[in-house]
């Protein structure tokens, strides 16, 4: 049989499966390291074996990431380079980034329409107050394995809190206690809502932007959406777009048609890259 594994405790998972759900532990030569929520496993009286994975997160540990919203909001004010940073590795690990700007009580119509004009070729953006109840539209978007990430502060886990209601939130408030101290591993579970699950963590405060290391500076700009339609017009085959001249990218931050905030940002990466090579 298959299923999704659903929640880690110590050495038991549980597994949601067509039959019903599962706690079991895996087959003697599994290591338990090497099974996350999210996983696609099989199993019998015992795990068996892992199926291949779309994607994996160290910390929190999760598989299979189908989304991540990004929540912002204009107190605390966003910090866009960790915001385009944080959208730069969904799109490098195959995961839809959403931007979630919350706070919609206390936001106002300038701020809202900054974000949208900033975001609007790059991800799909929704609005929503985790205060007033006003998550109708954040709860459609829904859909395969989804997480919450974004700066402190901005209202991850009172989203999450008003998604999964106070009973089952209270569950993971509790487990982050437990895991608290222990750098490694915290407890994620993951949550049945609508047409998908949501992951019941603390957020991921910075989503592994470390990971981004990895990538070689020129390959950076083919995962920004918003530069896409003008990376051919460069001229130079490995231009990394940033000396005037032919260089479509520098010509349309320049008209307007690509956000002159993204393009700031994507040099810093850059440079952070070509720095941490050295
Ligand atoms: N006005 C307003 N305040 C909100 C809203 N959502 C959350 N807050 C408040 O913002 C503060 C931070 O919310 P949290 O949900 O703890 O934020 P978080 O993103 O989980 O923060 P970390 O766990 O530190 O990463 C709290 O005081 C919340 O009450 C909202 O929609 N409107
Ligand atoms: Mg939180
Ligand atoms: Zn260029």
């Amino acid at each position: 049989m298959t299923g999704l594994v659903i929640k880690k405790n110590a050495d038991l998972f549980t597994i949601e499966s067509r039959d019903g759900i599962f706690n079991l532990k895996p087959r003697g030569t599994l290591k338990k390291e090497g099974i996350f929520v999210g996983d696609i496993v099989e199993f019998d009286q015992t795990i068996e074996s892992v199926l291949k994975r779309k994607n994996c997160l160290i910390r929190p540990p999760m598989a299979n990431l189908d989304r991540i919203f990004i929540v912002l909001s204009s107190l605390p004010s966003p910090d866009f380079l960790l915001v385009d940073k944080m959208i730069l590795c969904c799109f490098v690990k195959g995961i839809e980034p959403i931007i979630v700007v919350n706070k919609e009580d206390i936001a106002g119509n300038e701020f809202i329409q900054f974000v949208e004009k900033i975001y609007k070729n790059v991800a799909k953006i929704i609005v929503c107050s985790a205060k007033d109840g006003n998550i109708e539209n954040l709860k459609k978007e829904i859909n395969g394995i989804c997480a919450f990430a974004g700066q402190s502060a901005v209202g991850k886990s009172s989203l999450i809190n008003a998604i999964l209601g106070e009973g089952v939130a209270r569950i993971g408030e509790l487990s982050q206690r437990i895991d608290r101290g222990k750098q490694t591993t915290r407890m994620v579970s993951l949550f049945k809502v609508s047409e998908g699950y949501i992951a019941d963590t603390a957020g991921f405060s910075s989503l592994e932007v470390g990971m981004l290391v990895e990538l070689e500076p020129r390959e950076v700009a083919r995962y920004y959406p918003d530069f896409l339609p003008y990376l051919e017009k460069c001229k130079y085959r490995s231009c990394l777009h940033k000396i005037v001249g032919d260089c479509g990218i520098i010509k349309n931050v320049q008209n307007g048609k690509i956000s002159e905030i993204r393009y700031k940002n994507y040099l810093k990466i850059i440079d952070s890259l070509a720095t941490k090579k050295r």
